[in-house]
């Protein structure tokens, strides 16, 4: 690829970056990380968006070379015009992970998924020997699902049978998510459709019992991958 295409130059994050200041403080100190020959696996959001920048204008300083291995369509462009080689996870494992959360609770456990890339993002954090998840500290919070609903992507033919077991486990509110600015329904990047899933209370096991709902292809939640969290 010819990372100074003209074709990227409208690469940019598409809306204004909520508590701005404090994503960039902990987008700084991920950077800080980085070493030369780093592969690094790039979570989504915008936090993440701010730490790709940082960690692109270190490596452009400091002649570094490292590679990302990005978690979705639009951190792979981010990276290419920053000019950061993406690679893919059957070529290179990735040394270390950083990605945004939408919650943290006092456990480490996460809700993530509100781009809808939670699949690679999980994959990442799965084959990725160090994790890190970079928040400002509006995502701290007592009870895992108190301010977002548990996205779970589903394979398409699968919809109403996810729907109904997805009710087994209590879930009170089921919204499949639209697609924002057109009509229908959003499609994850695996041309997959979502259900945004409210629960009055997400126990230890709930990320195990959705993931055994055949027809669910990921959920949002991380209960079960260690990661350090790094709060602005
Ligand atoms: C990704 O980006 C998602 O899993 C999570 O939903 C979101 C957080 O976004 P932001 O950094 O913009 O708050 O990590």
């Amino acid at each position: 690829m010819d990372w100074n295409s003209e074709i990227l130059k409208n690469v940019s994050w598409p809306v204004p970056i909520s508590n701005r200041k404090s994503k960039q403080k902990v987008a700084e100190r991920i950077a800080s990380r980085v070493v030369d020959g780093d592969i690094i696996g790039v979570g989504s959001g915008s936090t993440s968006y701010l730490a790709v920048l940082a960690i692109a204008a270190r490596a452009r300083e400091e002649r570094l070379h490292i590679m990302a291995l990005p978690t979705s369509i639009e951190m792979a462009l981010t990276c290419a015009k920053m000019g950061i080689p993406v690679t893919s996870l059957n070529e290179n494992g990735p040394d270390w992970y950083f990605d945004g959360a939408d919650e943290v609770d006092p456990n480490r456990h996460l809700i993530k998924g509100r781009g809808g890339a939670m699949f690679k993002e999980k994959l990442m954090m799965s084959a990725s020997r160090q994790n890190y998840i970079i928040v400002d500290n509006s995502k701290l919070v007592e009870k895992l699902g108190s301010k977002f609903p548990v996205p779970v992507e589903v394979f398409p033919d699968a919809l109403m049978h996810v729907e109904a077991e997805l009710k087994k486990l209590d879930a009170y509110q089921i919204v499949l998510r639209p697609a924002q600015g057109k009509d229908g329904p959003v499609l994850t990047e695996n041309r997959n459709l979502i259900l945004d899933a409210k629960f009055e209370n997400i126990d230890r096991d709930m990320e195990f019992k959705i993931k055994c709902i055949t027809g669910v292809i990921e959920c949002g939640l991380f209960q079960n991958q260690p990661a350090e969290i790094i709060v602005a």
